[in-house]
């Protein structure tokens, strides 16, 4: 039985041989993304800005403006009657005789007024949560009414809700009415925002008493705790999420940047400075959260997404109060531009009522809605943060968010008690943990989402080589002894230290995330995305490296659409712990060669890569023999090396601007 196992495998390797060119290939970047990177090319410098989140605001923008030729979810056509009896019902406060600019005219007494999440009394959030999951469970549209106002945020039909000005003034409309929707449950209630600056502050974010079952549950895998527990989706499945991959949120900083402009066109795409675009911004809390909010099809699926917009829905009411202060008026300041989806009288999608420019009008937060200010700032003397949930950092004099209990997996969280009457305990300083921030305790839980299936068997998976270069300066406190003590100037392993091995490596440096460290072990993780491009679905893998050593090789086995029917199209897309971009390379002609990373996976069997992840392993590793297992390269296509040479990845192929 096993020969003949062998014999069929020497026997597919062979027809491999036969045609291997058309298994796997490389081929042409999309001309609208590699227009994106040629944008980002041109006006972000490499070696200052995290790579990754450049790629994540490209990718996002492309799937999004490319949607109609995928898979998105099916949406319930009620939702227009629900949609235009809602716009009904707001127009009454709006047609109100107001006092136009006086803050004592009646209609304000019944503004509803949106507070941050942690700051909302016990009795709030629990009507709030309530809300929700009666959304969740509410029938009059299909398949229920959440999901049927999340499957709304879709590609498809909503065209033009990112990648420009109609960003801001879409996602309004759309709050509303999801919060409308919310108020049909219980009328008390309105959106919280989550003011995510508490989690940026925090030496590592994962571990906010947001990811609690007191507010949103965990952040890691399935969510199976909280408010939101055991949620699933007919084609996302169960609700899932990855905060360990260590990228990075909004923070006090860049708050305070947007702020600082004046214009609108100086915070949205396509003019803003990456400093000041607001766009750019949320992008960086989607992908921080990851799982089903990462990409923006599927995002409306976790119940953060709203109170996430709310937040960006909340620096731009900062942002517009502002303008009003220095004699400009916010809803006329709607920027030229020369994207045609998003001109300011086009009709707005998936709301024919309004144009985009009706995103910017004054009635939304004069007659409907306000925001209750988000406590920044305290000191020794005022150390409350106005929330038991947060705490004042005393270096900075900033609110911070207050950790969870427990510093070990929030899967092990769950499984201790920690009741409703455990709340007061954490208001002492116990409840603060070390943290260890080395990002290496966390896996991650692939929704295996795919064309409206969320299922592994749908799924292969590709091997792919990663060589990690050592980063310049980092240290790793392990020395060379000279008179009997250690030369604690450059460690061993340093390729500084020895010249010709210097020489080999790229002198460069790529910018990181702000809060980038390294573990202190050398054990780091270099994540690999896989885009479908001729499908929906994202997957991300990784591998772990050694970063003390001058080079280190890892693989990871990364899943992508089976490609059944027709090929696979996808994008591969690596990155370090820090942010860092990596180069891809193409296996020809029995070399590596750089290469875009969109590899066409031809429908015919090879052993290239595997229907399962044991296949592809199999594949990859060869136990012919009695000797070692050792790595077949000619079935390994792809490798990814994460220099410090300062150049995009997708650098060779962008065309030079005339
Ligand atoms: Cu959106």
């Amino acid at each position: 039985m096993g020969n003949v196992k062998h014999l069929l495998r020497y026997l597919s390797f062979g027809l491999l041989i036969w045609n291997v060119t058309a298994v796997i290939e490389d081929i042409d970047i999309p001309p609208e993304l590699l227009d994106c990177f040629t944008d980002w090319d041109f006006n972000e410098n490499i070696s200052t800005i995290a790579g990754q989140n450049v790629l994540h605001t490209c990718m996002s923008d492309y799937l999004w403006k490319t949607g109609k030729e995928r898979w998105s979810p099916d949406v319930d056509p009620r939702i227009l009657q629900f949609i235009s009896e809602d716009v009904r019902e707001r127009e009454k406060y709006i047609n109100e005789p107001t006092d136009s600019q006086t803050t004592t005219a009646s209609p304000y007494k019944n503004l509803r007024i949106r507070k941050e999440y942690r700051t909302l009394t016990q009795r709030e959030r629990r009507k709030y949560h309530r809300a929700v999951q009666a959304l969740k469970k509410d029938k009059r549209l299909k398949p229920n009414t959440y999901d049927a106002i999340a499957n709304y945020h879709n590609a498809k039909i909503q065209y033009a809700a990112h990648g420009g000005p109609s960003f801001l003034g879409w996602h309004r409309i759309y709050l509303m009415t999801y919060e409308d929707a919310l108020r049909r449950m219980d009328p008390d209630v309105t959106l919280p925002y989550w003011d995510c600056r508490y989690e940026e502050a925090m030496e590592d974010p994962s571990k906010s008493m947001l990811f609690s079952r007191h507010f949103a549950g965990n952040g890691d895998g399935e969510v199976d705790t909280g408010p939101f527990k055991d949620w699933t989706h007919d084609a996302f499945g169960k609700l899932t999420r990855a905060v360990s991959k260590g990228a990075e949120l909004m923070g006090y900083e860049d708050v305070k940047n947007i702020l600082s402009r004046n214009n609108t066109s100086e915070i949205t795409i396509p003019t803003a400075d990456s400093t000041y675009n607001l766009e750019y911004h949320h992008g960086k809390i989607h992908l921080f959260v990851d799982g089903h909010l990462s990409d923006l099809v599927s995002a409306a699926h976790d119940p953060l997404f709203f109170m996430l917009h709310a937040f960006i829905d909340y620096i731009w009411w900062m942002f517009r109060n502002k303008q009003e202060e220095n004699g400009i008026d916010p809803s006329q300041d709607y920027p030229e531009t020369l994207i045609e989806r998003h001109q300011p009288d086009r009709t707005m999608d998936g709301f024919e009522m309004y144009q985009n420019i009706d995103g910017y009008s004054l009635n939304w937060t004069r007659d409907i809605y306000t925001y209750e200010i988000s406590p920044t700032e305290c000191s020794e003397q005022y150390p409350s943060c106005n929330s038991k949930w947060l705490t004042c950092q005393f270096s900075n004099k900033r609110c911070v968010s207050k950790a969870r209990r427990s510093n070990s997996r929030s899967k092990s969280e769950r499984l201790t008690a920690f009741t409703d009457s455990a709340l007061t305990e954490v208001n002492s300083v116990e409840d603060f943990t070390p943290d260890t921030c080395s990002k290496l305790d966390s896996t991650i839980q692939n929704t295996f989402s795919v064309d409206g299936f969320a299922d592994s068997s749908k799924w292969s998976y590709i091997p792919i080589k990663i060589v990690n270069e050592r980063k310049q300066f980092e240290l790793f406190r392990s020395f060379d002894v000279v008179d009997g003590s250690a030369n604690e100037t450059l460690d061993i392993f340093d390729s500084e230290k020895y010249d010709a091995l210097r020489r080999k490596e790229d002198n460069g440096k790529l910018g990181t995330y702000r809060k980038c460290k390294i573990s202190g072990s050398g054990a780091t993780k270099i994540f690999v995305n896989a885009y479908g491009l001729n499908y929906f679905g994202v997957s991300t893998e990784y591998t772990i490296v050694d970063e003390r050593m001058a080079l280190s090789e890892g693989y990871a086995f990364v899943p992508i659409k089976k490609p059944t029917e027709k090929p696979s199209e996808v994008f591969f897309a690596a990155y370090d712990s820090c942010g860092r971009l990596c180069k891809p390379y193409c296996r020809k002609n029995g070399k590596y060669q750089q290469c875009t990373a969109v590899l066409r996976v031809g429908n015919i069997s090879s052993e290239q890569f595997g229907d399962t992840y044991g296949d592809a392993f199999l594949n990859t590793w060869d136990f012919d023999g009695d000797g070692i297992p050792e790595v077949n390269k000619a079935n390994v296509y792809l490798s990814f090396y994460c220099n410090r040479k300062e150049e995009w990845p997708w650098q060779p192929y962008t065309r030079s601007e005339c």
